[in-house]
């Protein structure tokens, strides 16, 4: 067995920016142990077509040197998945930290041992490890939904899940293939699908809105702009509730004529982009204010999509208008009009099963040569309680989230001491552009490591009344908001079966956050205990 000061599970953006902070600033023997063949994280295992951030490119970057912020270049306004995994590649080898990663070697199980107060690490390759601070950075949306449909291992052509995409690529040229899920993924996918498929069929369960994304190549002016604005850009982005760089607006959007109303979302609409939600301040709190933009991307999309039974089934809205992620697109709507793509209302005609030859709904059987589950992801918990993770007293970790997960400050679990969480449940983490809560987690676990090794200290822990406080700041915070008339979503947990329904995000923006953490670390890290032996 092998002993770190540190060891971090997960090599994505949190995995790298932290083994940088242990081990260039602490200099504590650190090593990040990840599951894939390289690093990347959600930017190495999501390669379908399309795969692109929804948040601008230069605010979904590490703000943390400027030197390497002013040595990047993105080339569009949002970022394809191959350009961040090189970017990605480039601030790792910037910065020397590929040899202290183990690639393609899943944590398979975390016990902690009270006598020595080090936890014991187990890989799916048979390798162990003891370390004194374990972090998880495994991401939010890393654990592939596919769902249990009966009969998929039947099924004699390929299927993939988009979070799972085959490094060879899929060749669709003249296939039949069956898209599963209209999320954020789907909704990049199909317009890209379409392109060479002989058909494309698109399973809906549930309608989801989408925002044109707007994408285009920026010039070398727009690039300089951004690289001279470091620290402005760096502010900004740090300033605002959702991390990106737009502001919410002050005005009700009950207080405006329905001229001036839709004229403010036509402009919204015609720039493109998350900041759509931004437009009034009471789009995520007041149903009449979301009504009004119901309508308004209703409209869009009727005028978009010539088949109108087909619009109506994309825009038959069961939830209000951001109380799940809104999701941005390129052509997604104006796919519908060619011949080559049907779309199928699975809350209609519920799938039956999955056969040899393709899928039978309750009304129809359809043929495919490729199955594309687009279905999502076990988000925020997911990929931690694959991993079998045994705190004090024996307390495993999914025995204690059977009802939900707790934590405080989505930043420890209580009864698991050392055991640090970036972007875990209770984070603001998705509800956030996530490297920006990323960039504050692995300060505030850093820091709090560097106190630790200052003063002798052993353990950290938080405790169970610290975490039920925190549960309750975010069920009241997230109850005065519209998000709980979508309970379906993930980010309840809704899309998993059998999974607690709770919702697991911090929903009152960073600085909110960021102001409870730094309170909390005046007051002596209130709501942790230490222990010096
Ligand atoms: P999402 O947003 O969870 O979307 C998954 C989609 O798959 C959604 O349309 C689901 O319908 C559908 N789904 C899930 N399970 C099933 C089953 N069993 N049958 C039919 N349809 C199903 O995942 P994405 O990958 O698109 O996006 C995840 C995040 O990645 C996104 O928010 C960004 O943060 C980036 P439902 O709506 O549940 O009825």
């Amino acid at each position: 067995m092998v002993f770190y000061d540190a060891v971090i599970i997960g090599a994505g953006f949190s995995g790298i920016y932290q083994l940088h902070s242990l081990r260039d600033k602490l200099k504590l023997n650190t090593l990040v142990i990840e599951s894939g063949k390289d690093l990347g994280g959600t930017w190495y295992w999501n390669r379908y077509p399309g795969a692109r951030c929804d948040s601008e490119s230069h605010t979904y970057n590490f703000t943390f040197s400027k030197e390497i912020f002013e040595n990047w270049s993105w080339p569009e306004r949002y970022s394809k998945q191959d350009v961040i995994l090189e970017y990605l590649n480039y601030v790792v080898e910037k910065l020397s930290l590929k040899k202290d990663m183990l690639f393609d070697n899943k944590v398979i199980k975390a016990h902690f041992d009270e006598k020595s107060k080090l936890w014991n690490i187990k890989t799916d390759k048979d390798k162990t490890f003891s370390c004194k601070y374990l972090i998880s950075a495994v991401g939010c949306l890393s654990a592939a939904n596919i769902p249990k449909i009966n009969g998929l291992n039947k099924f004699k052509g390929n299927w993939y899940h988009t979070g799972k995409w085959p490094h060879t690529g899929v060749d669709f040229k003249n296939k039949r293939v069956a898209q599963i899920g209209v999320g954020s993924t789907g909704i990049q996918l199909a317009p890209e699908i379409a392109k060479s498929a002989k058909k494309l069929s698109i399973f809906q369960r549930s309608p989801n809105f989408s925002i044109p994304a707007r994408n285009e190549i920026v010039n070398d002016k727009y690039k300089k702009k951004i690289k001279d604005n470091y620290q402005e850009i760096r502010d900004l982005i740090k300033s605002t509730p959702t991390g990106h760089a737009f502001q919410f607006s002050s005005q009700s959007a009950l207080d405006v004529s329905n001229e001036d109303r839709k004229k403010i979302y036509e402009n919204g609409w015609q720039k493109g982009g998350l900041g759509f939600r931004g437009l009034f301040k009471d789009i995520t709190t007041n149903l009449d204010a979301n009504k009004t933009v119901v309508n308004f991307i209703k409209e869009k999309v009727e005028a978009t999509m010539q088949n109108k039974d087909y619009a109506k089934v994309v825009t038959d809205f069961n939830y209000p208008f951001a109380t799940r992620r809104p999701t941005l697109n390129t052509d997604y709507y104006e796919t519908f009009n060619k011949d080559n793509v049907e779309l199928i209302d699975i809350s209609k005609d519920l799938i039956k099963e999955i056969t040899k030859t393709g899928i039978s709904t309750l009304n129809n059987n359809y043929e495919f040569d490729i199955i594309v589950f687009a279905t999502g992801y076990d988000a925020i918990t997911g990929a931690l309680l694959s991993i079998d993770m045994v705190g004090k007293n024996n307390i495993k970790l999914s025995e204690l989230w059977k009802n939900g997960p707790l934590t405080y400050l989505g930043l420890q679990v209580p009864g698991f001491p050392n055991f640090f969480t970036i972007t875990g449940p209770g984070s603001p983490s998705v509800l956030t552009n996530v490297p920006m809560a990323i960039e504050q987690h692995v300060e505030f676990i850093t820091d709090c490591i560097s106190h630790m090794e200052k003063n002798n200290l052993k353990t950290i822990e938080t405790n169970d009344a610290s975490s039920l406080k925190w549960r309750a700041i975010i069920d009241k915070a997230v109850n005065e908001t519209l998000i709980p008339e979508s309970k379906s979503s993930w980010l309840y947990g809704g899309n998993i079966e059998g999974k607690a329904q709770v919702f697991m995000p911090y929903p009152s923006g960073l600085p909110k956050y960021k102001k409870f953490c730094e309170d909390i670390v005046l007051k002596n890290y209130e709501g942790f205990n230490f222990t010096d032996n």
